[in-house]
Formats: structure tokens, sequence, C-alpha cells
């Protein structure tokens, strides 16, 4: 995968090429990540990327010259014109693992970063082939946001994780990947790692049984209640096997019963605090 970045700031990179996943994917030849400043991209004497905004307001807007001619020069270098070129911005899509797979399956994507209050709409509309957005809030760069989509994308290369096992675990694996022993779009189960007790925090007895059916069961539920607490977007999205729905379905119940229980409580409680004369008989207690 080759990645051209445009941005005004290549040293911003500097640190996170020579860390981690990324640095190994770069020495292991699966990624290659060109660093091109879009002031080389410019022609007058004082490399100019922004102007005023038409329609004013504050700040600055990153003109269209720069970028269309950075851009070109990519195409012109590679002989192709139908590789992606990505805008990173608030108004793109969403980036999630499903994004990042597709994004993983060309052999070579464009980034453009920009700064100060956007990027002239025709970069958008006629030099991008489609926007991505990290998340809903606001940076102050693409750098950040081009960052994290080479780190989501690189990981998803062959070859590029130690352990090729290992991501089918973690959370958001790959819906299609059923039948392998994968969590299939469920959030994580708890990892924990000695001591067994830690100030008076023991680790969950099932776990130091060496009981691998009973582990593997006792995981797969965590992650289903964790989702269904946390994440019930990512639930609604995936087809459950009958005994999961049954799980789910007893976790509405006990905490159906749990919500009716409190509300109960409070509401005698209220009683006690009102007068007499209004008291529900039914709701008072022994
Ligand atoms: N930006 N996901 C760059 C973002 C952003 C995001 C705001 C992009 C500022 C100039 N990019 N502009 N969120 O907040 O990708």
């Amino acid at each position: 995968m080759i990645f051209d970045v445009i941005t005004i700031f290549p040293e911003f990179f500097g640190g996170i090429l020579e860390h981690g996943l990324l640095k190994r994917a770069l020495a292991g030849g699966q990624i290659d990540i060109r660093l091109h400043d879009l002031r080389d991209a410019t022609e007058d004497r004082h490399r100019t990327v922004d102007d005023r905004p038409f329609g004013g307001g504050p700040g600055m807007v990153f003109k269209p010259e720069p970028l269309f001619r950075a851009v070109d020069a990519l195409k012109a270098e590679s002989g192709k014109s139908d590789f992606p070129v990505i805008l990173l911005s608030p108004q793109g899509r969403l980036l999630t693992q499903a994004v990042a797979k597709e994004l993983s399956e060309h052999a070579r994507l464009t980034l453009i970063c920009g700064r100060y209050e956007g990027v002239d709409e025709r970069v958008a509309t006629h030099l991008a082939t489609d926007e991505i957005s990290i998340g809903d809030y606001v940076l102050s760069g693409g750098e950040l946001a081009a960052a994290v989509v080479m780190e989501a994308v690189t990981r998803l290369l062959p070859g590029v994780l130690g352990n090729e096992a290992s991501r089918e675990y973690e959370s958001f694996a790959p819906l299609d990947s059923s039948g392998g022993p994968g969590h299939e779009g469920l959030l994580d189960f708890p990892q924990y790692t000695r001591p067994a007790e830690f100030a008076g925090l023991r680790v969950p007895e099932v776990l130091l049984s060496g009981n691998h059916e009973e582990i593997r069961e006792w995981r797969h539920r965590q992650a289903l209640e964790k989702t269904w607490r946390r994440r019930p977007d990512l639930l609604a999205k995936l087809q459950l096997s009958p005994e999961d729905r049954a799980v789910l379905e007893e976790l509405q119940r006990t905490e159906l019963e749990r919500t009716n229980d409190v509300i109960l409580s409070e509401a005698k409680n209220l009683g006690r605090s009102e007068s007499s004369h209004y008291r529900n008989p039914s709701l008072r207690s022994g």
C-alpha cells in the first residue's frame, strides 16, 4: 500500500512513523508513506497555500490550485488516475472498521490534510473522490486524522500483524469472520493478567480454572453483555444466534425488574414524605 499524504506539516508525521505498527510495516515493505509538502505545489514567491474566505468570516481557507497541482503530480508520476483521493474532514463519512477494510483493498491512497477554517469546497467536489471523518469532534488539522486512517488501514494489510490470529478476537473484528473464534462485531471481553489478586480485587475465578470451554463461554457472554450495555447500536447490526438472543432477553428482563424495584421504592419514599391523605395504600410498605 502506498499512502501519499499532502500536508503543510510533513514533519508532523516523524514520530508516528518511527514507532509500533507503522514503523514495522514500513520496514517490512507492506506500506510506503510518501509525505508531500503542499507548499512545493505552489508557484508564487511566498509559497501561498491559503487565502481569505469569500463572503467574509474569520480565518483562512486552503486555496484550490496547490491541492489540484499536488494531486495532478501524483497522477502523472504513477501513470494512474483511479486511486482514491481522500479529504479528511468532519463532513466526511465516519471511519469505521468496515471503511478501513474497504480502503485497505486499494493499492494506493492519497490523503489530503487541511488546516485553518477548511479547504475550498471545489477540492471536495472535484478533486477528492471520498471524504472521511474520524469522529464528531473538531481537530485543528487533518494530519491526526490521516495518521488514524493509515494506522487502521495498515493493520488490515496481509503480513502486517505479527500475530495474525489476535486480530480476530478484538472489538470490531470483521463481521464475516464467523466460523472462527472471533467476537464478530462485539466489544472486547475483559482481560486480566497477574497478580490474581491486586489491592483486594480478584480476577474472575473462571479464568483461573483452566476450563477452556467455560472460559470461552464466559468471555463471549461478557462481550455480549458489555456491548448490550454500552453500544446497543452495534448489536442492532449483528445476526445473533438463538442462544445469544436468549441471553439478551434474560438481561432485559432482569434489568426491567431492577428498574421496577427502583421506581417502586422511590414511589414509597415519596408517599412517606407527603401527607397521608394522598398516600396510595397499594404502595405502602409493611
Ligand atoms: N478537521 N475527522 C481538518 C477535523 C476532522 C475530523 C477539522 C479536518 C479541521 C481543517 N478531520 N480541518 N473530525 O476535525 O477528520
